[in-house]
């Protein structure tokens, strides 16, 4: 296995330019030569000036509810995700509309006003807020990424070759999410000392609820968020508030959030229990898994998508429940060498990171691969190994490395490996 250090910029210029004029015609990206306003279109006339703006009719963008594993793009009624299109994404922010949502069932429109968090349990002090009393307090910002543990499900048993990187990985996001760090509340509250876990309920029909064990790390980052990307919660997202637990399980992420009740024990809900346990090889079960693991995806090319021989820039992101992405590594030929990518900056901890690496395709059939590894040094596994751990019974929380496997006619497809 080879490892070389990423390219600099100016190198990956000059290599683009230098394809690009050796073979004008074939590549899509080849600038052509110009001096003059004639080789640009005039200028056009704008549109009235309005209260929001709308995307490009030219920009073809959208989620696509899914009905769970294996069954695509069905009747938005029936679905229980709707999954954010990644091959379309640039940069590390997922716009609100587009971010993944996973909901139990539908979203609830919730009046602001009357809305109440309830917190009680083993405290001192059992308080009820409003969302004013907690737009009142002490706010964090964070970047963080949030993934429903079933991100990834469809490619742990078998590989359909037809899936887009849309249906293989769109269920993970990331947001800048505004809100209460949950140690300010709890101080408000008073905790006892015996309490050690923290159950979180939603507002919605689901009754969706979580027993959290108050670790340190997770008392100094979780928050009650009650702004995504610089405005309020979208409905879809939990509005007027929700639990944001970087890091940890999508499903912690407790959307309406209507009451946190603390306790020496975990409650044991079906949520932890007949849901988001894992059925191990042994026949053993796995329950609180919480930690989302290393991963990484090449979002471009991916699944469906077409390249030509020559240059080709491959780019992707990257993310960790452990904390920042320390490298990522491509592969152009199906895991045998390896090169290290380039990291867009700033590189935060638990949010998507995006790299990318230059490639010239030799036209000739081939698998691509990332690899990602966090600061803590775990390294994402590739499938065999994945699968040599974790059996095929359960279906949440993989992680394994996505290949994808590119033919002559520089078809790209979703691979096993
Ligand atoms: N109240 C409530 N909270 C919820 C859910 C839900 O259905 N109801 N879905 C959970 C799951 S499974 C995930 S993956 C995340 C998804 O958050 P998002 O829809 O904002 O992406 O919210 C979690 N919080
Ligand atoms: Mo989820």
């Amino acid at each position: 296995m080879s490892e070389s250090e990423p390219e600099s910029p100016t190198l990956s210029r000059r290599r683009m330019l230098n394809l690009a004029s050796a073979s004008i015609g074939t590549l899509v990206a080849s600038p052509a030569l110009a001096d003059t306003l004639a080789d640009v279109p005039p200028r056009e006339p704008g549109a009235d000036l309005s209260a929001h703006s709308e995307r490009s009719k030219f920009v073809q963008i959208g989620r696509i509810p899914e009905a769970g594993p294996g069954k695509r793009k069905v009747d938005p009624d029936e679905a229980i995700n709707s999954k954010t299109p990644l091959q379309k994404l640039v940069g590390s922010i997922t716009p609100s509309d587009l971010h993944y949502e996973r909901s139990h069932s539908g979203a609830p429109e919730l009046d602001p006003d009357k809305h109440r968090l309830l917190i009680h349990g083993l405290v001192q002090k059992p308080l009820v807020f409003s969302v004013d009393d907690l737009k009142a307090m002490p706010s964090v910002s964070r970047v963080v990424f949030i993934e429903c543990t079933g991100n990834g499900w469809e490619n742990w048993k078998k590989a359909d070759p037809n899936l887009t990187v849309q249906n293989t990985h769109g269920l993970v996001s990331t947001n800048e999410w505004t809100g209460v760090p949950l140690k300010f509340l709890v101080d408000l509250v008073g905790i006892d000392r015996g309490s050690r876990w923290m159950l979180a309920e939603g507002g919605d029909a689901a009754g969706v609820a979580r027993s959290i064990p108050l670790t340190d790390e997770i008392l100094d980052e979780a928050f009650v968020a009650y702004g995504q990307n610089g405005e309020p919660l979208r409905p879809a997202h939990g509005f007027p508030m929700r639990l944001v637990m970087p890091g940890f399980e999508g499903n912690l992420n407790i959307k309406w959030l209507r009451r946190m009740k603390f306790g020496d024990q975990p409650w044991m809900t079906r949520w932890e229990t007949a849901r988001y346990t894992q059925l191990l090889a042994n026949g053993k079960a796995r329950q609180f898994q919480l930690r989302m693991e290393t991963n990484s995806v090449i979002t471009s090319p991916s699944g469906m998508m077409e390249i030509r021989p020559g240059y080709n820039r491959i780019t992707g992101i990257a993310w960790s429940g452990h904390g920042k992405i320390a490298r990522v590594e491509v592969s152009t030929d199906g895991a045998r060498s390896w090169k290290q990518a380039q990291l867009s900056h700033p590189v935060l901890p638990k949010a998507q990171t995006r790299f990318q690496i230059d490639w010239d395709w030799d036209g000739k059939p081939t698998k691509i691969v990332s690899r990602s590894t966090d600061e803590k040094g775990n390294v994402q596994p590739d499938r065999g190994s994945f699968i040599a751990e974790m059996g095929r019974n359960a279906l949440f929380h993989y992680n394994a490395q996505q290949t994808w496997s590119i033919d002559e006619a520089g078809r790209i497809r979703n691979a096993l490996a």
